[in-house]
């Protein structure tokens, strides 16, 4: 439960408890001056890195990150090592190359911690020509459709950028390791009665070369794993009870 707010002051007016930031990076040198320098005051940022060769590693580290190094290639593998590394009541996950501003970030778990939803993500609204180009857009809305039909959840993004307790993402057990992740946390979390809503922010044209859905090969590759998200079997359901809703 959340401490009321002193009398006269509102709870807006209070700061937002700190958290840690997981920052999957891969070759992002030249984002992370700027990604790193809008992380709020006191939070930890935790970047992710998964064999940058552009000296990523070395900068966030001399820019005041935590770095984590994780072996396996994969956005969910370096988004799943950031979460077991992390340590505060609150994590937050933002890209790292400068397209979601870290700051927006409080306001999110500010949310969480008055209780009004346990599982907050950045609905993307693309600023600028090329923030968001429109293959990944039409993949995004397909999938939201079919999480709906999955979950009954009315999302219109899953997005990157969201916000939630630690020990409910990582009891969730998420087992992809590719693009599949951030939707199968959402799945998860569906699955799991956890409350998932989605606020407004700004999407802006990444800094540095576009790696994933940038092109067709990463976006086809994205839709890809979410697809083999959605098909799986809720967990702990008997497989082939699942129209009957039967649970172990
Ligand atoms: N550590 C790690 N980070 C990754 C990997 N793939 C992507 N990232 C990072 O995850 C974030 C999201 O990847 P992006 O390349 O921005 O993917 P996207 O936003 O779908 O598409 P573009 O911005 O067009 O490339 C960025 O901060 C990347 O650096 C990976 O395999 N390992
Ligand atoms: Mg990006």
């Amino acid at each position: 439960m959340t401490d009321s707010p002193p009398a006269g002051l509102s709870s807006a007016d209070l700061p937002a408890p700190t958290a840690d930031v997981v920052l999957p990076c891969l070759d992002e040198a030249a984002a992370l001056p700027g990604v790193l320098g809008a992380v709020p005051d006191g939070w930890r940022a935790i970047v992710v890195d998964n064999g940058s060769t552009d000296g990523s590693a070395e900068l966030a580290r001399s820019l005041g990150a935590t770095v984590v190094h994780e072996p396996r290639r994969g956005f969910g593998a370096a988004c799943h090592a950031g979460l077991l590394a992390a340590e505060a009541e609150f994590v937050c996950f933002c890209d790292c190359d400068g397209s979601l501003d870290p700051a927006l970030l409080p306001a999110f778990v500010r949310r969480i911690a008055e209780g009004e939803t346990d599982l907050l993500l950045g609905r993307r609204r693309p600023r600028g020509r090329g923030a968001w180009p429109l293959h990944a857009r039409a993949g995004n809305l397909a999938l939201a459709r079919m999480l709906h039909r999955r979950t009954g959840l009315r999302l219109h993004d899953l997005g990157p950028m969201r916000a939630g307790r630690r020990t409910d993402l990582l009891v969730l057990g998420i087992a992809d390791r590719r693009s599949g992740y951030p939707l199968e946390m959402v799945v998860r979390a569906a699955d799991a009665g956890l409350r998932v809503t989605e606020t407004d922010v700004p999407y802006l044209p990444r800094t540095g070369r576009s790696k994933v859905t940038g092109t067709w090969r990463g976006t086809w590759q994205a839709v890809r794993d979410m697809r083999a998200v959605l098909l799986r079997p809720p967990a702990g359901t008997v497989p082939g009870a699942a129209r009957q809703g039967v649970r172990r």
